[in-house]
């Protein structure tokens, strides 16, 4: 493939991804410092598991829908079979979040965005889910450290959700391909602003605790909805969806 080729697929997805972030980098640094109060910590922490677990699963929703827009961008998405849009979405779209989240945490309190302001793992106690919790901080302390731009996350998320290994895929061939020049182009990336040579290898070695990462919440929500079935069920259609553990035929790019 021509240097011409990669520069396309950078930019388009570097666009993609600029275009479906629901804060700018300014924003972010703006918010930086905005933590919730002693108080507001308390209140959010006395809250009933299962409210805690609905304000969760809205935000996760909220944020779904800017990865769906974002995948929807990428070129060559769209020509890709309908299921395999769907499985890829599904598969990927909690890891896009996490490495997405990296923008809104700030390693040097140990805190992320919730709600317009910061709060570190006590923030989310009333989950019960103190495992996955910490392994999400930690997971944010560690790709902090890598010190990733816009454009390197723009198409670390992008190779990440064209992942060709994921189950039932029909056109994996079509997945890989696009998936390959991605990751030329996020090379390439990392080549131009003279970081580690090691930094894409780097990148890769924290999909597993990626994967522990999305098991574990699938475990966490299974387990809640036996417990709180009547919440569960009104949880948001597009969280609904998107981790639903029964084959379907719903669409969450449709939500
Ligand atoms: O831009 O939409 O404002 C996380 C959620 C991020 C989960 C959100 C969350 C994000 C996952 C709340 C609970 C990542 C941003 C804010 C809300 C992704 C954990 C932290 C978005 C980037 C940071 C900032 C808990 C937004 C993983 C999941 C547990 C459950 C019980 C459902």
């Amino acid at each position: 493939i021509s240097v011409l080729e990669i520069d396309r697929v950078a930019q388009n997805v570097v666009k993609s991804h600029l275009e479906t972030c629901q804060y700018t980098t300014e924003e972010l640094k703006r918010l930086a410092w905005t933590l919730y109060s002693p108080e507001e910590l308390r209140a959010l922490q006395s809250k009933s598991c299962e409210a805690m677990w609905q304000q969760c699963s809205l935000q996760i929703s909220n944020a779904i829908q800017y990865v769906v827009e974002f995948a929807k961008r990428i070129d060559g998405f769209m020509e890709l079979c309908q299921n395999d849009q769907i499985i890829l979405l599904k598969a990927g779209c909690l890891e896009v979040l996490l490495i997405r989240m990296i923008r809104a945490f700030n390693p040097l309190n140990n805190t992320v965005l919730f709600e317009g302001k910061y709060g570190g793992v006590q923030m989310f106690k009333s989950l019960g889910c103190d495992d996955l919790i910490s392994a999400v901080f930690e997971l944010g302390r560690n790709l902090c450290r890598l010190q990733l731009s816009d454009e390197e996350l723009a198409l670390f998320t992008a190779a990440v959700l064209l992942s060709p290994d994921r189950p039932w895929l029909t056109e994996s061939k079509k997945v890989q391909k696009l998936q390959d020049k991605i990751y030329i182009a996020l090379q390439h990336e990392i080549q131009k602003k003279h970081s580690a040579e090691d930094k894409l290898s780097k990148m890769v070695s924290k999909l597993p605790l990626m994967k522990t990462i999305c098991n574990l919440h699938l475990d966490k929500l299974e387990f809640f909805r036996l417990l709180h079935p009547e919440t569960a069920m009104n949880f948001p259609p597009l969280y609904k969806e998107v981790f639903n553990s029964e084959l379907q035929y719903s669409d969450p790019r449709e939500s």
